[in-house]
């Protein structure tokens, strides 16, 4: 599909326009923030960030009589972007609405650059991703492997999940089996699932019972359908595939943290159409395919590119079916899209 190209002079409006509109937010904003703290604000306490729309989050108290409401927060000039999974620090006001004080420290953060590359947090403190894809809109290994390789640059565990499980034929069986093996072979947790047929749910409510799970993946792939189904109280919204392109239509616009009666926190994110890596280095790359971890340091080279040195450990092991080589394309593939500083 052909890009449009916008010129430099229509780029540089439409960024000066953006400027103009975000420090007009800012602004609204700050007189809010005043105007709440000239008032009649509560105590400090802490809270969890369980969703943000722009300048404003939605935030959950976690103490004393508040606790488990939820109030809309301003934020206080000069913090940090705050994502879904933040605790913070805030006072509540008046009518359900509040200011944000301080964040605190992140245990975990899963990033990825935006359209313009600037580095975003996607969720803070999750300890596991949970990478969804189906049968449609037909997965890209490639983009599971991105997803792979910021999981373990983040450290956060990671669990694979085909979702649509129901959708599976004839057709797309031996694809999508090659698919499951080759995470299978490389000691990944893979469940497969049908959010619509209640398959494999409860295996999958086992993984997610005590833990901070992110979902993540393509647009369309059931998401948002899958929190239905574990917690049908909630009734998020769910959008069809686009009949023309079979692609996800986008439903979901922010990311949000829903409880689980028995514990555990699962948080919804809305999909996605690719997922850059420029924040991480080619080592960083290399480092997030687990089974490239034994022979780095071994190639004859000490800066080798594994591209055709000779004595390159990762060529001898693709030659001999240790490396996958659906990975391998995935790996060079993400090394190709790095900024040239990485190399
Ligand atoms: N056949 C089948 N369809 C499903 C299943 N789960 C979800 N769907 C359908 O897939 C479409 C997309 O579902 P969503 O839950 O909105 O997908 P999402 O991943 O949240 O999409 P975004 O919010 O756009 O990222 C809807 O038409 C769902 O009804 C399933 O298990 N089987
Ligand atoms: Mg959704
Ligand atoms: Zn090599």
């Amino acid at each position: 599909m052909a890009k449009r190209q916008l010129n430099r002079r229509q780029n540089w409006r439409i960024e000066k326009i953006q400027g103009e509109r975000a420090a007009r937010a800012a602004k609204r904003e700050s007189s809010a923030v005043e105007a709440l703290e000239g008032g009649d604000l509560g105590p400090e306490q802490t809270g969890l960030v369980i969703a943000h729309f722009g300048v404003q989050v939605e935030v959950e108290a976690r103490e004393g009589e508040l606790a488990g409401q939820v109030f809309r927060c301003h934020l206080r000039a000069n913090l940090p972007a705050l994502v879904t999974g933040d605790q913070v620090v805030w006072r509540p006001g008046n009518q359900g609405i509040g200011v944000i004080v301080a964040q605190l420290p992140r245990h975990t953060e899963l990033c990825r650059p935006d359209s313009r590359g600037q580095l975003k947090p996607v969720a803070a403190n999750v300890d596991m991703i949970v990478i969804v894809f189906a049968p449609l809109p037909e997965p890209h290994a490639n983009l599971i492997d991105r997803y792979l390789v910021a999981a373990e640059h983040a450290g956060i565990r990671p669990l694979l999940l085909l979702n649509k499980f129901d959708l599976i034929d004839e057709q797309n069986a031996p694809a999508l089996n090659a698919l499951l093996a080759v995470y299978r072979q490389l000691g990944y947790p893979v469940l497969e699932v049908s959010a619509h047929h209640g398959n494999g749910m409860e295996q999958l409510q086992a993984q997610l019972d005590g833990r901070i799970s992110v979902f993540v993946g393509q647009s369309g792939v059931g998401k948002s359908s899958l929190v239905n189904s574990l917690l049908p109280e909630v009734e998020t919204r769910v959008g069809p595939l686009s009949e023309l392109s079979g692609q996800g239509t986008h439903t979901t616009t922010t990311a949000r943290l829903f409880h689980f009666p028995g514990g555990g926190e699962l948080i919804d994110s809305p999909g996605i159409r690719e997922f850059g890596l420029g924040h991480v280095s080619r080592a960083d790359v290399e480092a997030g395919f687990i089974e490239f971890n034994d022979l780095l340091g071994t190639c004859r080279f000490r800066d080798c590119k594994h591209d055709r040195e000779p004595g390159c450990a990762l060529l001898k092991a693709l030659e001999d079916g240790r490396i996958q080589q659906q990975r391998m394309n995935s790996y060079r593939s993400i090394i190709a899209s790095l900024p040239d500083s990485s190399y």
